[in-house]
């Protein structure tokens, strides 16, 4: 079992002094892998007291010497790609080649889309003849990460708070701290300045708390749980320093009846993607009448070719969910859907046959699923996938509104100018049509409770600083 007890606090790796503990379970056996501490007040405060008295230096180093180091910390992530997708493996149940390419390689692609970013960045922006607009940074930033992506939201978090001169308490997910505690060594070996970057772990109403109450942190950047996200924002409102929300979703798949042949298979792949664990994840497949008994079978069939199978394995199988709180609440939501009257296609209640171990959740479709279900509301976090019939364009915009949140919506149509026109439609902040993806360096972030602000590439870079507008500056 991995002692990781340390917090990494001004350039040095400390056992805080009578800290509780926390062991770190791996979801596919369900053992204790590691053991982490969980920090309190003091714990937070020493960290953000480290990251406040290395603000000035750094925020004064010349922005190339900044990229320099953080080019430096790109390499070392590369060098231990193995090492990271084993720690992702561990902590969240990522199947080893999922975690190698998609959750190691999400990291690795928003660093490049960063980096992309910063060479075209105008620090110094002229507005007027007259008139210059500064970038700077903010100040120290507290950054609270969950665990479904746990490089990903890292990375979209500490590279540019960095890159933009501010310093960083970090508190990754008490559940999944493994690939965060790498990454600080990552930090360490690179070279960067002590205090610039401060890890400390503990749980939301410990650590988590105490960054966003904080007086002397000035922005807290946090991914995970609306829940969360409110209090986090009440939290903050002590000294109004400034909150980056990026929470949950219930994507619409919005599936006209000229869809191309793939676009069925295409969404429940993509749903189930990651044990369902995505915020951005189609949620939701809402299907044009005329396809919809065909979409159905193909939805079902789908679903059935889907394994669950062991980390530790090879192939395209799906892992385990994170936690026994989170299989339970899936769960849940299962029953509660054939309890509501909606038709199960695929999957149900209980685990996939001969795992009895491990979070394992069946690869689940429901069909005939309306607006008022209880599964067709809450984000449920799980690879279960719900699908609604709709008549007229008008009706796929209404039932994809009809939704607390506005993460991201897929559309699936041949014809352009309907796509287009629904996509403009849909309230959300990203939109995803017939299977393309978004480009590296697109703006990430949603609209109602799916929160606020936008992360990558320059969004993400503007997101982590202060714009000053200076007049009587000559051209
Ligand atoms: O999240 P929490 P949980 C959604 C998803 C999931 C549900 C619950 O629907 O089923 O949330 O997951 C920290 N102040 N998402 O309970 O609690 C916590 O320590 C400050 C969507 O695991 O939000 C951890 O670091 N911090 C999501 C982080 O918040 C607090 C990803 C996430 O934990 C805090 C994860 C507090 N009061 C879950 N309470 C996405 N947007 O992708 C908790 N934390």
């Amino acid at each position: 079992m991995l002692d990781r007890r340390n917090f990494y606090i001004n350039g040095e790796w400390a056992m805080p002094d009578g800290a509780p503990t926390l062991d770190v379970i791996d979801p596919a056996t369900e053992d204790a892998v590691a053991t982490i501490s969980i920090g309190r007040t003091e714990d937070a405060d020493r960290a953000v007291a480290a990251a406040r008295a290395a603000f000035p230096d750094w925020a004064a180093t010349p922005v190339a010497k900044r990229i320099k180091l953080l080019r430096r910390l790109e390499e070392i992530y590369h060098d231990r790609r193995d090492d990271m997708a084993e720690a992702i493996r561990m902590e969240m149940g990522a199947p080893i080649d999922y975690a190698r390419n998609n959750q190691w390689g999400a990291g690795s692609w928003h660093m490049g889309g960063f980096f992309d970013a910063l060479e075209k960045f105008a620090f110094e922006e002229r507005f007027t003849d007259e008139e210059v607009h500064v970038y700077e940074p903010i100040g120290v930033c507290g950054l609270i990460t969950p665990w479904n992506w746990p490089m990903n939201q890292v990375v979209l978090k500490v590279i540019p708070a960095l890159a933009m001169g501010n310093t960083a308490v970090l508190k990754p997910s008490e559940i999944a701290p493994l690939s965060s505690l790498l990454f600080a060594e990552m930090v360490d070996a690179a070279g960067f300045p002590d205090g610039v970057f401060n890890l400390v772990n503990g749980d939301g109403a410990g650590v988590g708390a105490r960054l966003s109450e904080h007086p002397d942190i000035d922005m807290v950047s946090f991914t995970g749980s609306t829940r969360a996200g409110r209090l986090i924002s009440q939290a903050a409102a002590g000294n109004l320093k400034r909150v980056s929300l990026e929470l949950g979703g219930k994507g619409a798949n919005i599936v006209f009846a000229d869809a191309d042949a793939d676009a069925v298979a295409r969404g429940v792949l993509n749903c189930m993607s990651n044990s369902g664990q995505s915020c951005n994840a189609p949620t939701r497949m809402l299907v044009e009448r005329s396809r919809y008994d065909a979409a159905v079978e193909e939805a079902r069939a789908t679903a059935e070719s889907i394994a669950t199978g062991p980390t530790t394995e090879h192939g395209d199988h799906i892992g385990p969910v994170i936690s026994e709180l989170q299989f339970d609440k899936i769960q849940g939501l299962i029953e509660t859907g054939i309890a509501e009257g909606a038709r199960l296609l695929a999957g149900g209640a209980g685990r996939p046959e001969g795992r009895n171990r491990g979070f394992y959740v069946r690869p689940t479709v429901f069909a005939d699923v309306t607006p008022d279900m209880t599964i067709f509301r809450e984000e449920i976090f799980g690879p279960v996938l719900s699908i609604t019939p709709f008549d007229t364009e008008q009706d796929a915009i209404d039932l994809a509104n009809d939704t607390a949140y506005g993460l991201t919506n897929y559309i699936q149509t041949e014809d352009t100018e309907k796509r287009i026109r629904v996509a403009k439609a849909v309230r959300a902040g990203m939109v995803e049509t017939n299977g393309i993806e978004h480009a590296q360096g697109s703006p990430f972030g949603g609209y109602k409770m799916s929160g606020n602000g936008r992360e990558g590439g320059v969004h993400g870079l503007r997101e982590f600083s202060e714009v000053k507008a200076i007049t009587g500056w000559p051209a």
